[in-house]
């Protein structure tokens, strides 16, 4: 589809110049899906302007959202376990009564495919009403080589129904289930399960829980060999409840992202930063789960990480499916900036899923995904709280 977009501000946040990458008043020309020149209105080109035209009217004009980290496909839900919790039970009271990643996981397991579709929808829904384009999915709630391979297929179901592109992320290295002892979980299911995902197309990159209460880092780079060995990127949810080595690991192997981050160090900032590693912090998790230290920004800017923002959608620690909301409490909770948090979830949101060359700004030659809002300025995203200006998305060109 060929169209040009006029008549309002264009936040192309392109890097290096006007803060957002900001026209005052621009122009974006597409072509079979593909923009092909953006600038200022009055220097469009004029092989571009017999082009069906839409005038946004003074809305502005963004990049659509990427959500770079999200476990949105899952059976079941935790509500009753968080009602427990507010009553005042404990943790391992909840744990003892069938509760966490081990309750998600049996409802995951008892789902089939179509069932969990259908759960995940309204999920993905929300968040396509919000102006995102593109969705990472992970794994992990299904614990052997059958039932992570299902939430994959899901997944990429996910990417046939919607208009909306999404990448996957092997999981496995979530937690060790009940049935099978830590070592054999390793070998038949994290590592042999990747390599049957793989060739089935279900993968697009390797993620694991490096934590106390889940997997060392030792472990993890046992994973990280393996996908290397298959060609696959990898990642990981690193720092999180405590200092597990999983940032400086991700960097070594010049991973795309190190997500959570809450025990971040300086040294591991550096390294990421020399690594070119995105950091990607999950506000909805740190605020459900209570944290008091946030994540080190200020060693993160001063070694110049990309950082990115994301919902960590999953039904335990960050029942969230607000990417806007996640811009509000990265700001608020963690004093990024607005331009960051813009940032965050458009161009380093795309480096995160090591799509930088294709998608999260508006320059000619990456995907026409631009979402139309009714603000006047890009603050506007980030600053409203539980409010949603979109006025229009286009995917590949499309309105969708
Ligand atoms: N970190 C988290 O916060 C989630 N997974 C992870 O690796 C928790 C997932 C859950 O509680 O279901
Ligand atoms: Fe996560």
């Amino acid at each position: 589809m060929d169209g040009v977009i006029v008549g309002g501000p264009v936040a192309t946040m392109t890097e290096g110049g006007e803060r957002y990458g900001l026209l005052p008043d621009g122009a974006v020309a597409f072509g079979d899906g593909v923009i092909q020149w953006v600038g200022p209105a009055a220097e469009l080109p004029s092989e571009y302007s017999g082009r069906p035209l839409t005038d946004v009217a003074g809305r502005l004009v963004t990049p659509a959202l990427i959500d770079c980290h999200t476990h949105i496909v899952f059976g079941g839900d935790r509500a009753g376990e968080f009602e427990m919790r507010l009553e005042g039970a404990s943790y391992e009271a909840v744990a003892r009564a069938g509760g966490g990643i081990l309750s998600t996981m049996r409802a995951t397991r008892e789902a089939d495919e179509d069932a969990l579709l259908a759960s995940a929808l309204p999920r993905v829904d929300h968040l396509i009403a919000e102006g995102v384009g593109t969705l990472e999915v992970k794994s992990g709630y299904g614990l052997t080589v059958a039932h992570e391979a299902k939430m994959l297929r899901v997944a990429r179901r996910i990417g046939e129904v919607r208009p909306v592109r999404v990448v996957t992320s092997w999981l496995a290295a979530h937690a060790v289930p009940p049935e099978i002892d830590r070592a054999a979980y390793l070998e038949d299911v994290v590592l042999a399960g990747l390599a049957a995902a793989h060739a089935e197309g279900l993968v697009d990159a390797v993620d694991g829980f490096c934590e106390g209460i889940a997997f060392s880092a030792d472990e993890m780079s046992r994973v990280f060999d393996r996908a290397v060995a298959l060609g696959l990127p990898v990642k990981l949810h690193a720092e999180q409840l405590s200092h597990s080595g999983g940032a400086a690991l991700v960097a070594r192997y010049g991973g795309l992202s190190a997500d959570h981050l809450e025990f971040l160090t300086d040294a591991d900032a550096a390294a990421m930063g020399a690594a070119g590693t995105v950091a990607v912090v999950l506000p909805g998790a740190y605020y459900t789960l209570r944290q008091d230290a946030a994540p080190d920004i200020a060693a993160l800017r001063r070694h110049r990480v990309p950082i990115a923002v994301a919902t960590d959608c999953n039904p335990g620690s960050s029942p969230l499916t607000s990417l806007l909301l996640a811009m509000n409490m990265a700001a608020t909770l963690f004093r990024l900036t607005p331009e960051e948090a813009l940032a965050g979830t458009t161009r380093h949101a795309a480096a995160a899923l090591g799509l930088g060359g294709d998608i999260g700004t508006l320059e000619s030659g990456k995907r026409a995904d631009l979402a139309v809002w009714s603000v006047r300025q890009p603050a506007e995203l980030v600053y409203r709280i539980g409010y949603n200006p979109l006025a229009q998305r286009l995917i590949g060109g499309v309105p969708s």
